[in-house]
């Protein structure tokens, strides 16, 4: 599996150092438990619903508000409060697929700035990449619709970086609505954390 490979390749190389066998020692590939520098080169696993293409460099994101009860079913795809992180390759185009399963509210997706802590209120969310929102994304009546409403969107992940992928519809943020969003220039990706 290729992306296996890249993940050993670029552990061996962080934690020995060029020329010592990239990828054959076999101590690169035990779990273990991971020391900080390790852990800041995150190995992401791969994840059902985001899919990689390295030949065409997209990355596709199935992500589904409320797809659990987690966080009073704020959440996406059962992750709240920053839990996990997305990680695509920089420099590729990435898609999210969106569907809010919430019965009730209406929810919103796009990639902000990283925060320790979100506003109740976002007087405008701007995406970090352009387009990489959903419309109306901070409307309580007008975001993506309850009971199954879709919406997509794609961007070029063109800068590397920590931010996040935020719901900005008033009140969801700040009550953990939100997962990271990792641009890897390493070219790692899927899920971390
Ligand atoms: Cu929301």
């Amino acid at each position: 599996m290729s992306k296996q490979s890249t993940i050993l390749t670029l552990g061996a190389v962080t934690l020995f150092g060029c020329g010592s066998g990239e990828g054959d020692d076999p101590s690169a590939s035990e779990p273990g438990s991971p020391t900080e520098a390790e852990a800041a080169v995150s190995a992401a696993r791969s994840a059902e619903w985001i899919v990689v293409d390295d030949a065409a460099r997209t990355v596709g994101i199935t992500l589904v508000a409320a797809e659990t009860d987690a966080n009073n079913r704020w959440n996406f795809n059962g992750y709240a409060n920053g839990e996990t992180t997305v990680v695509v390759p920089a420099g590729y185009t990435v898609t999210v697929n969106f569907e809010n399963r919430d019965p009730a509210h209406y929810h919103s997706v796009g990639v902000l700035a990283k925060a320790a802590i979100y506003p109740p209120i976002f007087d405008e969310a701007t995406p970090v990449f352009d387009g990489a929102i959903t419309a109306k994304a901070t409307s309580m009546t007008e975001a993506t619709a309850p009971g199954g409403g879709t919406e997509s969107f794609t961007f070029v992940a063109s800068q590397a970086g920590e931010y996040a992928l935020v719901c900005p519809v008033p009140a969801h943020a700040v009550t953990g609505m939100w997962i990271g969003f990792q641009v890897s220039e390493s070219g790692d990706s899927g899920l971390r954390g």
